[in-house]
């Protein structure tokens, strides 16, 4: 990680002061985790390794992927980090984030009610230099209470070899953790100040097709990819409707996965039709020309 040391701050502008950044224990009777995973994520704040997809469906699942990172790029989008939020604009990635398989895990954490307001694909590289630095994903989002679960995909066996997601277990527990702005090699511009102080990070390792799920308070960030194999894991933002986003843009881009929502909070998309990577910017610019939306707040920044 490059840049000169700053001093550590914490993120308190005023609309992000009102959040509730407690974790809250899962207290309810799950139905498709055993009661000792619950446990071990009210304890630690991940779970891990769970089933997500069969042989079959992982051999079309990582073409399907292939396939957007081909798109994509005819799209003039090289950064493979930059598929973010795009659940409601690819049918593939839609089906994903609608799984029964995951969405029976998630509902034993959040509850009957699950949207997914974001996704969020990466795609390590070989010998992709960046690092994801720890950070606490609830630091950086205008949501309250903190009770978003994300489940992390992995579409590659991803292992210690190529760069395996890192946790640092029971962080989630310790509300905002100090952090400083990371430097120019990091995906994500937040860096939690000294974050081995707070226990030795465990690796999720997860053979394709599995998946983890952790607290969006946990320390978490995965190294640099030294390996010669790519290592992508597509990560899926769920919440129950009671969680308020305290940006209106933060509530554009969800889709309601099972139940109901009588909150208002949430706006949501229907199965998109036909893939579209075309950069946001380019979207909203698209759907303004076509008269569907005015600009000003819609555009730009969707998601994670
Ligand atoms: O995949 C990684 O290396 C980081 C993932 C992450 O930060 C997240 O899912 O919140």
């Amino acid at each position: 990680m490059s840049g000169t040391p700053r001093p550590a701050r914490m993120s308190t502008p005023k609309d992000m002061a009102e959040r509730d950044l407690r974790f809250a224990d899962v207290a309810t009777q799950p139905r498709t985790l055993r009661a000792d995973q619950v446990a071990h994520y009210n304890l630690y704040g991940y779970v891990h390794p769970l089933s997500a997809l069969s042989d079959d469906n992982l051999v079309a699942t990582r073409s399907y992927f292939d396939h957007l990172f081909t798109k994509m790029r005819a799209e003039g989008i090289t950064d493979s980090y930059a598929l973010v939020g795009y659940h409601s604009r690819c049918p593939g990635l839609y089906d994903l984030a609608m799984s029964p398989a995951i969405l029976d895990v998630i509902e034993d954490i959040v509850g009957p009610d699950i949207l997914c307001w974001s996704s969020q694909a990466f795609a390590k590289m070989p010998g992709d230099t960046k690092s994801v630095p720890f950070h606490q994903d609830g630091s950086y989002w205008p949501l309250t209470p903190a009770r978003t679960v994300t489940a992390w995909v992995a579409i590659d066996d991803s292992d210690c070899e190529n760069s395996c997601l890192q946790v640092i277990p029971g962080t989630h527990k310790l509300g905002q953790l100090p952090w400083r702005k990371a430097g120019e090699e990091a995906v994500l511009d937040q860096q939690i100040e000294e974050p081995l102080s707070y226990g030795a990070p465990v690796s999720i390792e997860l053979k394709a097709g599995q998946f983890s799920i952790h607290s969006d308070m946990i320390a978490h960030g995965s190294e640099p990819n030294k390996s010669d194999r790519r290592r992508c894991g597509f990560a899926i933002r769920y919440c129950a409707p009671m969680v308020k986003p305290l940006k209106k843009d933060w509530a554009r881009n969800a889709i309601l996965c099972r139940g109901t929502d009588s909150s208002g909070h949430w706006t949501y998309w229907k199965r998109p039709e036909q893939d579209d990577v075309s950069s946001w910017r380019d979207y909203w610019m698209r759907k303004y020309r076509e008269g569907k939306i005015e600009l000003g707040g819609t555009g730009g920044s969707i998601g994670a």
